[in-house]
């Protein structure tokens, strides 16, 4: 069927746009909206035109996958255009998504009803784009400049009441009433002796003369090392110094040289590469997920309060079980304090964060979680512990209840073998803090069966996470590449850098956080208590014995207000400490480690190649299903920049030739024990490959 399609109903030509999944505006859209607006011009029998979308959106903007091939003609401002010139009235009707190009098109309408769930916005800034079919230049002319600055570099969309307050929408209506409104309405407009309004003629608001150097520097922390906002700002600018139609061809130019920016293919990948990971190769065979709407968490510390609250947020029925009253009421007001930050910052009412509390169900009695759809082991890291709870879940549970664990470290395949049905035991790794932090591991073990991995990733769809489906090895993906990276950060302090060079060089070079600034959050004696468990460990001296010697001292990190840094009391702000700097010079002296001066190039370099390093090696022993999965769990666990696209999206950028170049050099400076350089890397760089080849493990 045509992706267009347009039917007249008494004097109304009815455009439907019909391009599942989403309606991008592909090609045949662009093509079939012109046919569509010439034929409803030319139809005398038609005196108004309203648009609408098939299916559960009007327009999710242009089709994303046409920036790699190369854009065909029509444009998309050529169909704005066309559009508002149109001599009969066009109305767009909105439900589901408007964004980007939809709502660009919906501002090429002459009047705009939205349904009441719909939502509008510009998220062309999350792809490293601005809106480049006139955007730029018609949201300022109806709602304002900063107004219009605010919501393209936000990237975030409004709701249709939002909408409506701002003026983007002229009305809101019942979704059940939406065509009927906009039919109404596109008569309204008809019947009126008024000429269609068109927004390009509607005059834009001055504003004082630093506006531009004030927004500038109020966006600049959060769009650091960013091209596309600068240039939505540039845009905008233009659309008060420049006439309409050169600012939209000064738009268009802004809008392709972000296309083509290594930052905006990294943004579209981390986009696709989300989208993956919810069909995991594993899933391959028919697998239907069970349905999991009961909840049960064992253990009321830190996480599974997180957890509990992640559930209990996405309208599941929570049982939280801990053997201690005194833990389970501790968690009933970490979960409080969670709902009152959410109301301070207005994501929720004070009324819903008393219902969710309210779900929440709570026990001591093991047994009483005997019939959920799904139970949570959220303990401490103990095997022997986690075996001992597993059994007796195995034993009181339903035979239809899966049950996983939280581990982030141990084996759960050990875990697993603690019961009579290890086919339906798996991990849910869970990122601190879980009631945030998007991302979930979600561990197949050898036994566990595609129906639990199915149900797994269900689940974390549920929560609204991203659930990425990973392979049961120590520290899984995340943790076992952080190893890497953290390895060379601390073989940097003994070589001579300091803990706050290191820091900020990876920072300026886009991690969210340094390796040090993390290792206090998280506790050095977390990391020492996993290090001295392992049997593993590299016959090493050397290897990460500054955090061992802090940890030993009882320097823990922030909790502790001493740890790489010193904290004042209250701050979590790191400040250099002497006395590391000193216990670092030590060291270094003990181990015969000669210091020298170290390039921030060095430090980048050597983290950065680490981790692509330990990626190819989880990648060759199957721990992960495909290089963009191990890119998805960098982007939203660990601060990996985002216009960077993901650790093996960087390595295949750079050109895996290139890489192993490097990696070679690496190995022949510092040893094979590390830098030895893997097999599959080797292998694609022979052959001109890149990771993103390689088949689904
Ligand atoms: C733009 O408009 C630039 C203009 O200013 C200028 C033009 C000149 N294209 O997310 P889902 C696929 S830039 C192609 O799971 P949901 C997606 O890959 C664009 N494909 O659904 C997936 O495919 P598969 C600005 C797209 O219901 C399937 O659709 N617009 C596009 O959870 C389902 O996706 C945006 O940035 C696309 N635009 O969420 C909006 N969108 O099944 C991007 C989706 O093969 N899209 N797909 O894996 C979204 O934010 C969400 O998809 C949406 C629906 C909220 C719409």
């Amino acid at each position: 069927m045509a992706p267009v399609q347009i039917d007249t109903l008494d004097a109304i030509a009815i455009v439907t746009i019909d391009n599942p999944p989403v309606n991008a505006l592909s090609n045949a859209v662009r093509v079939g909206l012109l046919e569509a607006m010439d034929a409803a011009e030319r139809d005398p029998a038609v005196g108004a035109v309203v648009i609408r979308g098939a299916g559960k959106n009007f327009i999710a903007g242009a089709d994303i996958r046409e920036f790699d091939q190369g854009l065909r003609p029509p444009h998309t401002p050529q169909v704005v255009a066309r559009i508002e010139a149109m001599d009969k009235p066009v109305v767009a009707a909105i439900h589901g998504h408007a964004l980007g190009g939809g709502l660009e098109i919906a501002l090429g309408c002459h009047g705009r009803v939205a349904a009441s769930g719909a939502s509008v916005g510009f998220p062309e800034v999350r792809l490293g784009l601005i809106p480049g079919a006139s955007g730029t230049q018609r949201l300022p002319r109806l709602v304002g400049v900063e107004a219009a600055l605010d919501l393209m570099i936000a990237g975030r969309p409004v709701d249709a009441a939002q909408a409506h307050d701002s003026g983007i929408v002229d009305a809101v209506v019942r979704a059940d009433e939406l065509l009927d409104a906009a039919i109404d309405y596109a008569r309204s407009l008809c019947a009126s002796d008024a000429a269609p309004r068109r927004i390009r003629d509607l005059p834009i608001t001055t504003v004082a003369a630093d506006f531009f150097v004030e927004y500038r520097n109020k966006i600049a922390a959060r769009t650091r090392g960013q091209l596309a906002p600068d240039c939505i700002v540039r845009s905008v600018e233009n659309a008060l110094t420049m006439s309409f139609d050169d600012a939209v061809i000064a738009e268009r130019e802004l809008f392709t040289r972000c296309m083509v920016s290594p930052q905006s293919k990294a943004l579209r990948h981390a986009f696709f590469a989300e989208r993956k990971v919810t069909k995991p190769p594993q899933l391959a065979i028919d697998a239907e997920p069970l349905a999991i709407s009961r909840v049960a968490i064992v253990g009321a510390g830190t996480m599974g309060a997180g957890i509990a609250q992640s559930c209990l947020a996405a309208g599941l029925d929570v049982m939280l079980q801990d053997l201690s009253e005194q833990q389970l009421e501790g968690a009933r007001e970490k979960m409080a304090r969670i709902n009152e930050a959410a109301i301070e910052r207005g994501r929720m009412d004070s009324a819903a964060g008393s219902r969710l509390l309210a779900k929440l169900r709570t026990t001591t009695d093991l047994g009483e979680v005997a019939s959920v759809d799904l139970v949570i082991e959220a303990v401490y890291e103990n095997l022997d512990l986690k075996r001992e709870i597993f059994a007796g879940l195995d034993k009181n549970c339903s035979p239809k209840t899966l049950l996983a664990t939280n581990t982030s470290t141990l084996d759960v395949d050990a875990i697993a073998a603690a019961t009579q049905r290890p086919e339906d035991v798996f991990g849910l790794h869970f990122f601190s803090p879980a009631h945030v932090m998007r991302l979930i591991e979600i561990v197949r073990t050898a036994s566990c069966s595609p129906v639990t991995v199915a149900a797994g990733v269900a689940f974390a769809r549920k929560l609204g996470k991203l659930g990425v489906v990973v392979g049961n090895a120590h520290g899984f993906v995340g943790n076992r590449m952080f190893h890497g990276y953290g390895r060379e950060a601390q073989a940097l302090l003994l070589e001579g850098a300091a803990p706050e060079q290191i820091d900020r060089a990876l920072v300026d070079w886009g991690m969210a956080m340094g390796p040090h600034a993390v290792g206090d959050l998280a506790g050095l004696d977390v990391g020492y208590k996993i290090r001295s468990e392992r049997r593993d460990a590299p016959d090493d001296p050397s290897y990460f014995r500054i955090a061992d010697v802090l940890a030993e001292a009882g320097r823990y990190g922030q909790k502790t207000g001493l740890g790489m840094y010193r904290y004042a009391p209250g701050s979590r702000e790191p400040q250099p400490d002497p006395e590391v700097a000193q216990i670092i010079v030590r060291e270094a002296e003990a181990l015969g480690i000669e210091r020298r001066n170290i390039s921030n190039d060095e430090i980048v370099e050597r983290c950065i190649y680490a981790l692509i390093v330990e990626g190819a090696r989880v990648l060759e022993a199957g721990i992960a299903s495909r290089a963009s999965d191990i890119d998805v769990i960098w982007l939203n666990g660990y601060g990996f920049p985002r216009h960077r696209g993901g650790p093996m999206y960087y390595a295949d950028s750079i050109g895996l030739d290139r890489v192993h170049s490097t990696v070679c050099r690496l190995e022949g400076k510092f040893g094979a024990r590390y830098w030895r350089v893997p097999r599959v890397l080797e292998d694609l760089a022979e052959r001109g490959g890149r990771f993103e080849d390689l088949a689904d493990a």
